[in-house]
């Protein structure tokens, strides 16, 4: 159930509190794709690194182990050990992104895993028992991400099938958090928002949705093509049709500037793989900007990554060290680089919630919004 505390022209301040545990708003997810943050990240170190809430992905842990094996770990939280809330994505957006030969009809979708080839079949009800068996705190609606620039009336059609999907994924979920073996039973539900660039149909499907009283609600198809500007004027234009009283998902964004200003526009909650996979690739996130491990002008440095900084690897190791790991392709160089852009990641958003609580969100904008997405 989503509280919210305050309020700060659209930026809100809350709490969203489950039977995993609360999580305070606004609230940054840690992916973990399939069951793991990628560069060996274990639940013991998301505590560590300030995380709230953790991400899985439904197609992923469909395809591999199988959602059944997953069910027979006690879901998810038995599975992985993290003892916090958890969110899964329905494979509504890693069927259209990562599957290939895929067939839309009204019933769902068939494709071919990426991982053996495989034939899938997955439609609402397969989206809501696969999330079921994983045993998520919160579940997404399986809905079509149709990736930018769109077609007006293909996206007219895809919304409204969209909505038809959602209405069966309520229904689906409501009967399978009644079963006796049910993982979860007080499983949420959030609906997505879909309408491409377009502001009617984007309005058109957030009031049809908002009819269907979910959990939550999620802001999907942005980030995929169009330009910033427009993703956020899209945001504006959905916000106010936006059910006050419910939590609101930006989903997949983003940069640490792209997530101050969708605060700014009225979300809660946002959901990224760039810290972990700009770590990867020695893509540092600081309070004066991204640092770039690569570059040579690191190579003698012994100062952390950034001074002052309260993660655990700040404590101990030099830019030098974790520059010389990466570069010689040392697993402890991705999971040192790995924890320090999460608790970034996650001291950001506390940050932001500390600025709303003092009202001085605004002044936290002017701060930070363009510095913290700078290379430096
Ligand atoms: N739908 C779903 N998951 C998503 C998206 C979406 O549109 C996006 C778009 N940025 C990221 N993840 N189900
Ligand atoms: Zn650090």
């Amino acid at each position: 159930m989503y509280q919210l505390l305050k309020q700060e022209g659209r930026a809100r301040r809350g709490i969203f509190t489950t039977v995993d545990g609360v999580f305070q708003t606004p609230a940054f997810m840690n992916v973990a794709t399939a069951a793991a943050i990628k560069g060996g990240i274990s639940a013991l170190d998301l505590q560590e690194l300030h995380c709230q809430i953790m991400l899985c992905n439904t197609y992923h842990l469909h395809v591999r182990p199988g959602d059944e094996i997953v069910k027979g770990q006690g879901g998810l939280k038995g599975f992985t050990r993290w003892p916090g809330p958890t969110l899964t994505d329905s494979g509504g957006f890693q069927v259209f992104s990562l599957a290939s030969l895929r067939t839309i009809r009204e019933e769902g979708v068939t494709f071919q895993s990426h991982v053996d080839g495989r034939r899938i079949f997955m439609g609402p009800e397969e989206s809501m028992r696969i999330q079921s068996n994983l045993g998520s705190t919160i579940a997404m609606a399986f809905d079509e991400c149709i990736s930018n620039p769109a077609e007006y009336e293909y996206t007219k059609r895809s919304i409204a099938r969209t909505t038809r999907w959602l209405e069966r994924c309520k229904a689906e979920m409501t009967h399978l958090n009644t079963l006796p073996d049910t993982v979860n039973p007080r499983q949420l539900l959030f609906g997505i928002n879909q309408g491409a660039t377009y502001d009617d149909l984007r309005i058109e499907h957030m009031k049809a949705i908002a009819d269907l009283d979910l959990d939550g609600y999620a802001i999907g198809g942005l980030a995929v093509g169009e330009e910033t500007g427009i993703m956020y004027h899209i945001i504006e234009q959905i916000e106010p049709f936006m059910p006050k009283e419910k939590i609101r998902y930006l989903m997949g964004v983003g940069t640490p500037s792209n997530i101050i200003e969708g605060v700014w526009r009225g979300v809660d909650l946002f959901d990224c793989v760039m810290p972990s996979r700009n770590a990867r690739h020695g893509h540092l996130f600081t309070w004066n900007g991204v640092i770039n491990l690569n570059n040579a002008k690191y190579q003698s440095d012994s100062s952390p990554i950034e001074e002052g900084c309260g993660c655990p690897v700040c404590q101990s190791y030099s830019r030098a060290y974790i520059r010389h790991l990466l570069k010689a392709g040392e697993m402890l160089g991705m999971r040192l680089a790995v924890q320090h852009n999460l608790y970034f990641y996650n001291t950001l958003m506390e940050q932001i919630r500390a600025a709303l609580d003092d009202g001085r969100f605004a002044q936290f904008r002017d701060e930070y919004s363009e510095r913290l997405s700078k290379r430096i």
